[in-house]
Parts: structure tokens; sequence; C-alpha cells
């Protein structure tokens, strides 16, 4: 049985989905597409030569009798309308993150999902499915440094498009970390401060960039994140966890080492679309066949809940310059039990 898909969204990631589950997984087919931009949802129909129709808007697709599932690849702030509209159908729904771009959005979907009873919704957290990442966590799980104590990260891009501005350093890069590293240490977060050094120059739209956030977990773990949006020479993703006896570092992706005019050398990738290319890959193939058993196996919309909630706490702390305390309530029973390794 092929998964019939609709995508809501067909912008840089939503053309990458499309892509991926036309030409390279199984058990998945696009059959309806929309955008705002009905022109770039045509051409996406021509240039993946799609049997799929272009509906004229996110709610005609979702009510479609021909889509079984749904993918939203939409801007951040529209993901809240569609979920709650695929809810409301009784559709299962892979949203790419942010779930809502504030807690009081992921709430509405946390409580929708569960007065309809039974788990639809998967958030697009793809690092939880990422070698490296799961090489870290198994260096952990294991205990092979001991307790985890520090953590440091970086999340830079090279650069960002103009309509990313406000507070996207934190409501659309940072909840990567937000996300992978509560999963990575089996933790949640106590509080949180963030710290703005120099801006750089090259930053634009007002955007104070580089941010470091500093973020303390319940065990006590202390967690450093610099966010560097326009950092010119590369997309680099950095994580290093002190424990007791050891550093474990998220392995550097594979590259040629070239020894060439006086230099040793290694490539850095500039492309968000290929640092995680394996794991959009594993990610999506997951939800098609847990989609076909109907169950959620990811990353739930608790965890886009209590992501929103972190963010949240880090806009609070970065506009006032306080520490902020982060309280996520408890897990409700409805989303325990989590069949998945990476829920
Ligand atoms: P994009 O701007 O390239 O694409 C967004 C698309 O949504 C555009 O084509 C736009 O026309 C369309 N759109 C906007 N409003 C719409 C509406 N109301 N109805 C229909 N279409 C609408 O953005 P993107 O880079 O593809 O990002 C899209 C989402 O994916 C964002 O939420 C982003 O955070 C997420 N994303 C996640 C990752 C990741 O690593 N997981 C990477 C990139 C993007
Ligand atoms: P994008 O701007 O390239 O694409 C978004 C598309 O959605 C655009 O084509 C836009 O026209 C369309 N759109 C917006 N609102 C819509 C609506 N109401 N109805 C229909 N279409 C609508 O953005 P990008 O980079 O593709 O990001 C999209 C989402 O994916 C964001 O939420 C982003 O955070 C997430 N994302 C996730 C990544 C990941 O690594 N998981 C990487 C990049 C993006
Ligand atoms: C983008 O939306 C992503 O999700 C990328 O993974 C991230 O690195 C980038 O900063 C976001 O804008």
């Amino acid at each position: 049985m092929t998964l019939k898909i609709g995508v809501i969204g067909t912008g840089a990631i939503g053309q990458d989905h499309i892509r991926r589950i036309t030409n390279v997984l199984s058990g998945g087919e696009i059959v309806a597409v929309t955008d705002v931009n009905q022109e770039q949802a045509k051409q996406i129909v021509e240039v993946e030569k799609l049997n799929a129709k272009v509906y004229d808007d996110g709610h005609a697709l979702i009510q479609s009798e021909d889509v079984e599932a749904l993918i939203v690849t939409s801007w951040g702030p529209t993901h809240e309308e569609f979920v709650l509209a695929a809810i409301k159908a009784g559709k299962p729904v892979f949203c790419e993150k942010p779930l809502a771009t504030t807690a009081e959005g992921c709430k509405k979907i946390v409580d929708a999902e569960m007065a309809y009873g039974k788990p639809l919704v998967q958030v697009g957290f793809m690092r939880r499915y990422d070698k490296g990442y799961r090489a870290l966590k198994n260096v952990l799980d294991y205990q092979k440094i001991g307790e985890p104590l520090i953590v440091h990260c970086a999340h830079r891009n090279p650069t960002v498009p103009d309509n990313y501005i406000g507070d996207m350093a934190i409501t659309d890069t940072l909840v990567h970390e937000i996300d992978v590293l509560r999963w990575l240490l089996n933790d949640d977060y106590a509080s949180v401060q963030i710290v703005t050094p120099r801006t750089s120059s090259l930053a634009k739209n007002g955007l104070k960039d580089p941010i470091m956030v500093l973020l303390e977990t319940k065990k006590g773990i202390r967690i450093d994140v610099e966010v560097f949006v326009n950092c010119q020479f590369g997309y680099d993703i950095q994580c290093q966890v002190v424990g007791e006896t050891g550093t474990a570092n998220l392995p550097e992706p594979s590259s040629v080492i070239m020894r060439s005019e006086a230099k040793l050398s290694t490539e850095i990738l500039v492309d968000w679309k290929d640092r995680f290319i394996e794991s959009y890959d594993i990610e999506l193939q997951d939800w098609i066949n847990s989609t076909k058993k109907g169950i959620v196996s990811g990353p739930t919309a608790w965890d886009g809940y209590v992501v929103a909630v972190v963010s949240d706490a880090c806009v609070e702390a970065r506009n006032s310059g306080e520490i902020v305390s982060i309280a996520t309530g408890d897990i409700p029973e409805f989303y325990k039990g989590n069949l998945s390794i990476v829920g």
C-alpha cells in the first residue's frame, strides 16, 4: 500500500522532501501540493513529474479525499493552523519545526491531539536520526565518559535569507539544539540566560548575531550554544560533551583530506540540506513506515511543545538579559511509551 501524501509549502525544504519521497524513499507518493506561491507549487509538480494536484490552499488540500497524510513545510507561523486542521480531519501529519511559534500554540495542538484520542503528529527534529548524534548518545548512555557535566555547542549558518528576522535565531535555529540536547542527555531544562557579544558587521535586518545561549538542566548540566547565522565560512554544527572521565565530540561529516599547495585541508559544507541529508531520509522513511502502521514513532507534539516552552523562555531571556526559569510540566500519559528509539 502506498501512502498518499499532500505537501503544504513547496519552498526549500518542501521541495527537498518531495524529491526524497519521490526519488529516494519507498512507500509514499506525493498526490497533492499547495503553496501561497502557486507558480512554485506547479513547478515542482513538473520538475519531479508528479502525478499530483495543485490545490488553492492548505485547507482544501487537507480536506481532499485523495490525501491520506500531510507534510507541513510552509513558514513557521503557519504551522499551527494546518496541524490543527489535520487533527480535526483525523489525518497523520509530519510538521517541520517549529510545531508552532509559541508554547501556547503548541499546547492547543497537544490538547487537540489528546482530545482526538490517537497520536497523529510528528515534528521534524531530524537530528535525533543523525548517525553522529546517535553515536554520541551511545557514548553517554553507556557511561563511556562518566556523567555529563558541560556541553559546548555551535550552530553556524553561512548566511540567512531576508525573511529571517526577529526571534528566528531562537525560534527557527536554536530549536534544533533545544530538542536534540534534551534527547541526548535524557534531561530537561531548568533555566536560560542569553548574552550578546559584539554584533557582526555582516549581520542584516537588525539581527543581533551571534548570540550565546547558556542553559542549565534539571540535573545541573551547563550548556553553552553559540548561534551565529552569518558566519560566512560554512554550515557548521558542533557539539562537545565534557564528562567526569573524558570528552566526546559530535563527529564531523566525512570529507576528503587533501594535501595540496602546502596545505592540509578538508571541506566544510555550506548548505543545511547536505549536512543532515541522511537524517532527513531516515526520518521521513520512518514516518512513512510508522504512519502506515498507525503509530507516531518520532518526535511528538509533546516534544514540539516542550521545545516551544524553552524557546519562549529564551526569547524572554534575550529581551530581559535576565536568567529565566523554565517549567515544562510533566509529560502526559498519552505521550509516554513511545515505541521508537528516537522518541
Ligand atoms: P521556504 O521559505 O523556502 O519555504 C516556505 C514555503 O512556504 C514557501 O514556498 C512559501 O511560499 C510557502 N508558504 C508560506 N505560507 C504559505 C501558506 N499560507 N500556504 C502555503 N504555502 C505557504 O522555507 P523553508 O526553508 O522551506 O522552511 C520551511 C519550514 O521548514 C520552516 O518551518 C523551517 O523552519 C523548516 N525547515 C526545517 C529545516 C530542518 O533542518 N529541519 C530546514 C529548513 C527549513
Ligand atoms: P521556505 O521559505 O523556503 O519555504 C516555505 C514555503 O512555504 C514557501 O514556499 C512559502 O510560499 C510556503 N508557505 C508559507 N506559508 C504557507 C501557507 N500558509 N500555505 C502554503 N504555503 C505556505 O522555507 P524553508 O526553509 O523550506 O522552511 C520551511 C519550514 O521548514 C520552516 O518551518 C523551517 O523551520 C523548516 N525547516 C526545517 C529544516 C530542518 O532541518 N528540519 C530545515 C529548513 C527548514
Ligand atoms: C533552518 O530553518 C533550519 O532548520 C536549519 O537546520 C537551521 O540551521 C537554520 O538556521 C534554520 O533557519
